[in-house]
């Protein structure tokens, strides 16, 4: 018996020793089958790794540990998202320099990392905030704005104030900082916006292409939300007014209601109306004005939500024209109508809108049906039908209708829910945007020779709170020369949003050190796509959106080779506490990774990580299951042990021996699918039970020959590497277990072995059947009672005895 297992000496020694044979460099052979596997790589922040963390990096690990021992050239490399919010926040709060902290961080992640065994090859490292990495983020930000992809708005944004900076809309999580969880603001203010609406078809289009979850292509389809309607101009009807002649235009995805129109509503944000006033059209002002100032500071969601009390003001003296009957119709201004969507206008037909029907009940307006089929007496009938009450329209389908009131009054449109990316902030730890504005020629692009452009050392990181970002503060920084003109010129203070350096790292790994170039477009060739991806689902509509984009944009300047970054995705669940809570120091539920492979290993956390459930769903952790998968592990040291003491034990009855040898060659092609497919836990069972046959075999005095043991020890070492390495070590192999190559599964072991049964009655052989090897008693009576031979002589028979020889045949005494 060798000594026990102990995995704090055996986990020191194979990382050492992997790390001595560089193990984990990345091949610069660009030939032959390859597998890119990424992880989102994590903000290093100063409570140091989780345990949520490591869930997605062990399955990256396995999954290419897997594909190397395969054949494949793997890239799988490791990084660090350091710019933003959460890393200036920290400095702040402890007091020191972001960059230091940064460092400090990062340093302490990655001696994390090493101890759980990862195989990252870390000389391919980026860190998002390192000059020579953001050099290339802004360099793409030049081209952006070269393209016209990049502009200054005025236009009112979302503004968080405790985060003092102004945010997009993909940074809300049901109209609150998705940081920190205050209310947002609108607030109008300069700012640089990327035009991600150029690109919303081809991001919508080419998700049919992904091999990403369902739900994740189908929230990224309803966050850039295509609706196909109609364009349709009502006319003002303004007696004797030079702007009778003007038109509310709206938006419709149901022209076919338009004889159902009963009043049109504006959005408070919609710009004719301060035309309107100037012409002194608005009768009642002062009541329209009150509400509009009222309904400034309300969130996209509380104006929309089907479910609260609607709200608007007619505005006096202005009636439009219903092109399709001529009916005068008054104009409300009311925020259920959203001023950056569609034309800001809509127009209204309560019978078949259920907001447009709470609205018209709350101020009496009429409700005309037109869609035949539902009772508009209590509720808007929103489906589609039949027409009624359009005059020569009576009678059609809803769709056919939509297809000739178009013709005849509208024209087609298509329009997108995506808004274009706010991209500047107002504070200090981001990407400074390389533009500089001149007092005589405007905004200018910094010459990339000058690129990167540097933050400067401050000794105030803290929002300046005027709503600029610090950087405003530091004049000998601000103040510069016009690229263009030479004469005076100011940095643009406003820096980039976090999500900018995330937006292409996965690139920059396939050259992290190229000086020259964002990346090596051979190099990029062969290494991208990315083949595996695995992070968080919460970034469904932000990185994974960010990015494709960043990336088409690339593939339009030639810099990549392919229209999309991310081949296959696949998304992690987090990892509950115990209670069944989120983690959070607040609840003192937190479990430190530190901890559990101090006490129990490495591949303990590995193993249970992996076994914990489905990988995509949460899960809480459990501190039994962890103990669990130790056994396990436990229960591998000791079944090589007795492999070790004595070579007899080698040799085994044959007819067990091929019994275990089914169940490994089965084993191996069960955990062989299960990786490609993410299904670890399923994986990890399997080879429990094969364990379980193992064990029970030694201690019938037989056993597994070496030569299957070792196979079994190579489809577990990528969940196990340690422990796998040891033993394998132990057996006197000489070479690294990492580095041998995947066990193929014998089709012909797999196939179950056939028998003949043969059914006798009362000793007569009256009929016969094929099944498995060792079907069992029961299941071989009840398919001989059911075959028409046997039920011959057996109905209406009392069964008095049965005689069963396994695999051979069934004998019924009647
Ligand atoms: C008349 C109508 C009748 C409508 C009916 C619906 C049902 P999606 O699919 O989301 O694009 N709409 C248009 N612009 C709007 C805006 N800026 N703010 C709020 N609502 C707006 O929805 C399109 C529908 O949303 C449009 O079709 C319009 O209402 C409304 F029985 O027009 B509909
Ligand atoms: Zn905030």
């Amino acid at each position: 018996m060798q000594e026990k297992y102990d995995h704090k000496e055996i986990e020191k020694k194979w990382q050492e020793k992997w790390q001595e044979e560089n193990l984990y460099k990345t091949s610069e052979n660009l030939r032959g089958p390859k597998s890119y596997v990424l992880d989102m790589f994590p903000y290093p922040s100063g409570d140091g790794l989780h345990i949520g963390h490591p869930k997605g990096y062990i399955a990256t690990d396995v999954y290419s540990r897997m594909k190397k021992m395969q054949g494949f050239n793997i890239l799988h490399p490791m990084g660090f998202d350091a710019f933003g919010l959460p890393a200036e926040n920290y400095a702040i709060k402890n007091k020191i320099h972001p960059r230091i902290a940064v460092e400090k961080n990062i340093k302490r992640f990655k001696e994390q990392l090493g101890q759980i065994g990862f195989n990252y090859d870390w000389e391919r490292q980026v860190n998002t905030t390192d000059p020579e990495y953001y050099k290339w983020t802004q360099w793409a930000f030049l081209k952006m704005l070269e393209k016209g992809l990049a502009y200054e708005s005025y236009e009112p944004i979302n503004w968080c104030p405790s985060c003092q900076t102004g945010l997009a809309n993909e940074d809300l999580e049901n109209g609150v900082c998705e940081r920190c969880g205050s209310v947002v603001e609108k607030k109008s203010m300069r700012q640089w916006v990327l035009k991600i609406t150029d690109y919303a078809e081809r991001l919508l289009s080419d998700l049919e292409s992904l091999n990403w979850p369902e739900y994740i292509k189908e929230s990224q389809r309803n966050w850039i939300g295509k609706s196909e309607g109609t364009q349709i101009g009502f006319e003002l009807r303004i007696k004797n007014h030079e702007l009778s002649e003007e038109k509310i235009e709206v938006f419709t995805t149901r022209i076919d209601t338009l004889f159902g129109v009963t009043y049109l509503v504006v959005a408070p944000e919609y710009e004719k109306i301060e035309e309107w006033k100037k012409e002194g059209m608005i009768k009642n002002w002062s009541k329209v004005e009150k509400y509009i100032k009222e309904t400034k500071n309300k969130n996209e969601i509380e104006r929309t939500d089907v479910k609260k009390e609607k709200t608007g003001v007619e505005i006096k003296g202005i009636k439009v024209i219903n092109p399709a009957n001529g009916e005068e119709v008054p104009v409300f201004v009311a925020d259920y109508v959203l001023g950056n969507y569609g034309t800001g206008a809509v127009m209204a037909v309560p019978a078949h809108d259920s907001r447009d029907f709470a609205f018209a009940k709350k101020y009496n307006l009429p409700v005309v049906e037109v869609i035949s089929g539902g009772n508009i007496s209590k509720e808007a009938h929103v489906g589609e039908g039949v027409l009624v009450n359009s005059e020569k329209f009576d009678g059609i389908k809803s769709e056919e209708a939509r297809e000739k009131i178009t013709e005849k009054f509208g024209k087609k449109v298509v329009k997108y829910k995506l808004r274009d990316w706010v991209f500047s902030r107002q504070r200090y730890w981001g990407e400074p945007i390389p533009v500089v504005h001149c007092e005589k020629c405007g905004v200018v692009a910094v010459l990339e020779k000058d690129l990167p452009i540097k933050l400067p050392e401050v000794e105030h990181y803290e929002p300046a709170g005027t709503g600029e970002s610090p950087l405003a503060n530091i004049s000998e920084w601000v103040n510069t020369t016009c690229p263009k003109c030479g004469g005076p010129a100011k940095r643009e203070t406003n820096t980039m949003p976090q999500w900018a350096g995330s937006s292409w790292y996965y690139l920059r790994y396939i050259d992290p050190k190229n000086d020259k170039e964002l990346v090596n477009k051979e190099k990029e060739k062969y290494w991208s796509p990315v083949d595996m991806y695995v992070g968080g689902a919460e970034h469904a509509t932000r990185h994974l959106i960010y990015a494709r984009f960043w990336h088409k944009f690339l593939f339009d300047l030639k810099v990549v080779n392919y229209k999309e970054p991310f081949t296959r995705f696949q998304n992690v669940g987090l990892i509950l506490a115990q209670d069944g809570k989120k983690m959070s120091k607040r609840f003192g539920n937190v479990i430190n990774p530190d901890d559990i492979v101090e006490t129990w290993g490495a591949d303990t956390l590995r193993i249970y990580e992996m076994f914990m459930g489905p990988f995509a769903d949460s899960i809480a952790w459990n501190t039994d299951n962890l103990i669990g998968g130790r056994r396990f592990l436990e229960k591998v040291w000791r079944i090589s042990s007795e492999k070790n003491s004595s070579s007899t034990n080698f040799s085994a009855s044959r007819s067990k021996l091929s019994k275990l040898e089914v169940s490994l060659h089965k084993t191996i092609k069960k955990v062989t699918e299960d990786i490609e497919n993410y299904k670890f836990n399923t994986a990890i069972s399997a080879m429990m039970i094969l364990v379980n046959e193992m064990e029970s075999a030694s201690a019938k005095g037989y056993s597994v020959t070496r030569e299957n043991f070792e196979m079994f020890l190579k489809i577990l070492s990528p969940f196990a590497p340690h422990i796998c390495e040891e033993i394998w070590h132990n057996l006197d192999n000489k070479t690294l277990i990492t580095t041998e190559s995947w066990p193929k599964y014998d089709e012909a072991k797999i196939a179950e072995e056939k028998v003949i049964i043969v059914v006798s009655i009362n000793g007569k052989a009256r009929a016969q059947f094929e099944a498995n090897l060792d079907i069992g008693e029961s299941e071989v009576k009840d398919i001989a009672m059911s075959l028409p031979e046997a039920q011959k002589w057996l109905t209406g028979q009392n069964i008095k005895k049965m005689i069963f020889v396994p695999n051979k045949i069934i004998n019924f005494v009647v």
